[in-house]
């Protein structure tokens, strides 16, 4: 069933040089390119960051380029499938490593992709997502919806870094990305939505007092995130993994980008199933081993690495405390084209 499909040097070169000047080319000898069989054939690498490889080059850059000069002050993350540069990490996730020095902001602008931050280190930083200005904590997940006016700002006296996503490539890739600048945002003087609206899982606010905001909740601080790991560790067996959801839909916290928090027990091995998603995982705490696609990746606290679709992954927390990782992943995007998929091992 599976016929040998004929090749573009068995064409003759009249006839190729014709087509060339009409402006088409024949299908069948790209057929298998972009309708490989069974699977898809990805371009991207299981890819690796050693955090105490980039602390240094990041600071560096603070030396370099003043932020005035950046506007934001990152250095991107590129998919090993596609050599540095590339300004993917997956497919579809855009990674990068941003540094605020202290008294610095970056610029308010707001874009067509959407955005989140991974709190690495620092005290003091925040972001203000359409006035709301958020504090920004070690492991915190912070959201920036596309379309959400956005700045950085810093009140603390030491370097402040984190962990950028953005579903940036997919926004490329549909020649939809654009940003627009604006002065710094005026900021609401009380407390996230996280401490106000929703300081409770299972409560929100009653029905008359609910805002239309899209995304009601745009941080997750991490000492809850954690907390919460560890009970389900403590009375569940097996993996411990808990997705983000929008606490007013129960639905992922972005359109494209999905996230989940996890869990690995000391000593523990997880062998999750295969799924057409692409991961990012970053490590908030704990050390351990991970093998994706047969690539072995050693990492502690503020690393972080790739998963391309239906990767073979095993994650071996290989401490004494638990670890931790945060994980983005494109299900979203998936389920909403309709070709979310999971197999067996
Ligand atoms: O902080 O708004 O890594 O707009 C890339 C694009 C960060 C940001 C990035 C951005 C931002």
């Amino acid at each position: 069933m599976s016929q040998q499909l004929g090749t573009l040097e068995e064409l003759p070169q009249d006839y190729r040089d014709a087509m060339a000047a009409a402006g088409v080319a024949p299908l069948w000898p790209m057929m298998r390119k972009v309708l490989p069989h069974g699977r898809p054939a990805p371009q991207t690498k299981p890819s690796y960051w050693n955090f105490s490889a980039l602390r240094p080059l990041l600071l560096r850059a603070g030396e370099l380029t003043p932020v005035e000069k950046a506007e934001r002050r990152v250095l991107v993350m590129s998919d090993q499938g596609r050599g540095t540069g590339a300004m993917q990490a997956t497919s579809s996730i855009y990674i990068g490593m941003q540094l605020l020095l202290p008294g610095e902001t970056a610029p308010a602008h707001r874009h067509t992709p959407s955005a989140a931050r991974i709190i690495v280190e620092g005290k003091g930083g925040y972001t203000v997502v359409d006035g709301e200005k958020l504090p920004m904590h070690r492991g915190d997940l912070v959201l920036t919806p596309g379309g959400d006016w956005h700045d950085h700002g810093h009140d603390g006296d030491e370097p402040v870094i984190w962990l950028d996503a953005l579903d940036l490539p997919l926004f490329v890739y549909l020649e939809g990305s654009y940003a627009v600048e604006a002065p710094l945002q005026a900021q609401r003087n009380r407390p996230d939505a996280a401490l106000v609206e929703y300081a409770a899982a299972g409560l929100v606010p009653s029905r008359r007092a609910r805002t239309a905001r899209r995304y009601p909740m745009t941080r997750f601080p991490w000492d809850r995130t954690e907390a919460a790991l560890r009970q389900m560790a403590a009375y569940t067996d097996g993996a411990v993994e808990m997705d983000y959801i929008n606490p007013e839909t129960g639905s992922d916290v972005l359109p494209t980008i999905g996230f989940t928090a996890m869990m690995l027990r000391p000593g523990e091995t997880v062998r999750p199933v295969l799924t057409s998603d692409s991961s990012v995982f970053h490590v908030i705490g704990g050390q351990g081993t991970s093998v994706v696609d047969g690539v072995t990746f050693d990492w502690a606290a503020k690393d972080t690495f790739t998963a391309p679709v239906f990767a073979t992954v095993d994650h071996t927390n290989t401490g004494t405390e638990p670890a931790f990782l945060i994980r983005v992943h494109d299900r979203p995007l998936q389920e909403k084209l309709g070709y979310y998929e999971e197999r067996a091992r």
